[in-house]
């Protein structure tokens, strides 16, 4: 019981750190200036995103943070 109680967290850990990787690696493959930031023209892949930029752009910086876009790909696609 124990052993099973063991296997499940450590599955939800792993699927945890594979949806944060994921998110990490749609970013950085967006993020094709390295600046930690997506801009308007980094996001033409994501229409989408792109349509409702200032809804996702929380603090209104005109860029969209790894959170920010965290937060939009939680909300559209899991
Ligand atoms: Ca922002």
């Amino acid at each position: 019981m124990k052993i099973r109680a063991c296997l499940v967290s450590c599955l939800l850990l792993l699927s945890f750190n594979s949806l944060a990787l994921d998110v990490k690696q749609r970013f950085d493959h967006l993020d094709t200036d390295q600046s930690g930031y997506l801009i308007h023209h980094e996001l033409e892949a994501q229409p989408h995103l792109l349509n409702n930029f200032s809804k996702w752009d929380k603090n209104q910086d005109n860029k969209i943070s790894l959170v920010e876009f965290k937060n939009y790909l939680t909300n559209n696609l899991y």
